[in-house]
């Protein structure tokens, strides 16, 4: 397609992946696969860290995991809340493929006592990689699903500790919503669990888990539960109060601290060179009123499909494997971890259709490596809204927009269209113009058109607010789900 060669191009001037090639295929792993942990915060912002964005906060770790890895900076979560975004990591395809776009009233992000979840027919990247003879760990915030065919130890995880949903989600009037449960396995082994205590304890438990499985292959799974959706996040004594931004800066701090930890103890027991960790987010920062983290350079809000909600930071480090101190320019998705992980350990992809790709060659650092997406599709909850190909980025021409699908909250209907017009097509070089900031639609009618095209496709396989897509997988249902209480392990 000469028009897509085109855009291509102008991605290739716009900045493809910046370094040398890795060299000395497998010599790094003696022939033994490599080990995968995937640090992924909660709500951080692109601005939020250094290495992305000058900051008030203190992250000295991530400058030195970038300045041995490689940024980057144009990775896109699948969507801008949680439960979406958690499905698509885990399951290398769009949320709406596996039918968690959304939780069981329409709202954006599972809530305690759903009785949706991931469906077990779905295949994990700690399924895949369970097969291949991998030890298997999740550490920290799961939120695919409370009820016991949902939770990580039926998903391919071996162990898990950890809290199953977001540590917003405390009891609350009307709901039956129990103390925040902390999980080991199966039992809820703390209730309510001190979220103080949340991010150190996640690093302590990482680096057991690592300890433990040094002389195997192992993916460790670590979505941790801060910066998070309070209004105060949580951080411990050694942070608390010690950031120059509040709550949310001593949060960030403690986890730019975390990833210290875990890289250390890689050195010390002589893993780094065999483990490949990716540090990134879930969405971007959505707290404006007040404003706690931020997203900039990028346009918008977290829990939307602003670029500063679903496009997020990723640093990739493998020593020797990752060229270092390197960025990569081009479209990747939080979908591509699946099949990359996959690839680099000889696992088989699942027997179903998913949307990530391997995009081991861009990690590698190979000189003209391209991404592998044509093109890249932002829902917000049922609703597709924008379309990304090359630098483009079209917001579609709709009667109305899905709001921000903000977690925890009532949910909202979608409000009617206004009176006199739809929401008009708007149209942004991202690459360019990361603020989303002049609009280009007029100027630019047959990129639109072109946009469009990838628009109506993707509403065949994946759907929209008023069509089912010929490619949809059914979420997991129980009829009768209960709250996750202390001392309770789930049926
Ligand atoms: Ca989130």
């Amino acid at each position: 397609m000469r028009f897509f060669d085109r855009l291509a191009r102008g991605v290739i001037l716009g900045g493809a992946c910046v370094g040398l090639a890795a060299t000395a295929a497998g010599a790094a792993t003696e022939g033994r696969p490599p080990n995968f942990i995937v640090l992924f915060c909660d709500n951080l912002g692109y601005g939020d860290v250094s290495p992305f964005s000058p900051t008030v906060h203190r992250t000295p770790n991530l400058e030195r995991m970038a300045r041995e890895g490689m940024k980057l900076t144009h990775l896109y979560s699948a969507s801008g809340v949680c439960t979406p975004s958690r499905a698509a990591l885990m399951t290398g395809s769009y949320p709406r493929r596996v039918n968690l776009h959304k939780n069981a009233r329409g709202g954006g992000v599972l809530q305690p006592v759903e009785p949706i979840g991931l469906h077990p027919a779905e295949v994990t990247i700690a399924e895949v990689l369970k097969a291949r003879g991998y030890a298997t760990g999740m550490i920290g915030k799961w939120h695919l699903g409370d009820q016991g065919p949902f939770l990580p130890t039926r998903q391919g995880f071996d162990s898990y500790i950890g809290i199953p949903y977001s540590d917003d989600m405390t009891p609350r009037e009307g709901q039956v919503w129990p103390d925040l449960p902390l999980m080991r396995n199966e039992t809820v082994i703390e209730a309510p669990v001190d979220r103080n205590e949340l991010t150190r304890r996640e690093a302590e438990d990482a680096i057991r888990f690592i300890t433990a499985h040094r002389d195997r292959p192992f993916f460790l799974y670590l979505p941790h539960a801060m910066p998070g959706s309070t209004r105060a996040p949580f951080a411990s004594a050694a942070f608390r109060g010690k950031s120059r931004n509040g709550p949310w800066g001593d949060a960030v701090e403690e986890l730019d601290w975390a990833a210290g930890q875990i890289l250390d103890a890689l050195k010390r027991l002589d893993l780094d060179r065999h483990t490949l960790v990716l540090w990134t987010s879930d969405n971007g920062a959505p707290r404006r009123e007040p404003a706690q983290g931020r997203n900039d350079p990028l346009g918008g809000w977290g829990y939307t499909t602003a670029e500063g909600g679903m496009r997020v930071p990723g640093i990739a480090w493998w020593p020797g494997r990752i060229p270092a101190g390197t960025a990569c320019a081009e479209l990747m998705t939080l979908m591509d971890v699946l099949p990359t992980f996959a690839g680099l350990a000889g696992g088989a992809l699942p027997p179903h259709p998913i949307d990530g790709r391997d995009v081991w060659p861009l990690l590698a650092g190979r000189p003209g490596a391209r991404t592998p997406h044509e093109a890249f599709f932002y829902y917000q909850t049922d609703q597709l809204q924008a379309v990304r190909s090359g630098p483009w980025k079209l917001y579609l021409s709709l009667p109305a927009r899905r709001p921000a699908a903000a977690k925890g909250a009532p949910e909202k209907k979608a409000p009617p269209a206004k009176a006199g017009g739809a929401q008009p097509a708007r149209l942004y070089d991202v690459v360019q113009d990361a603020g989303e900031t002049r609009d280009l639609a007029a100027q630019q009618p047959e990129v639109v058109a072109a946009l469009m095209r990838h628009a109506e496709a993707a509403r065949t396989e994946l759907g929209d607010v008023d069509r089912p897509g010929r490619g949809q997988r059914p979420a997991g249902w129980v009829s009768d789900p209960q709250p996750v209480r202390l001392g309770r392990t789930v049926p």
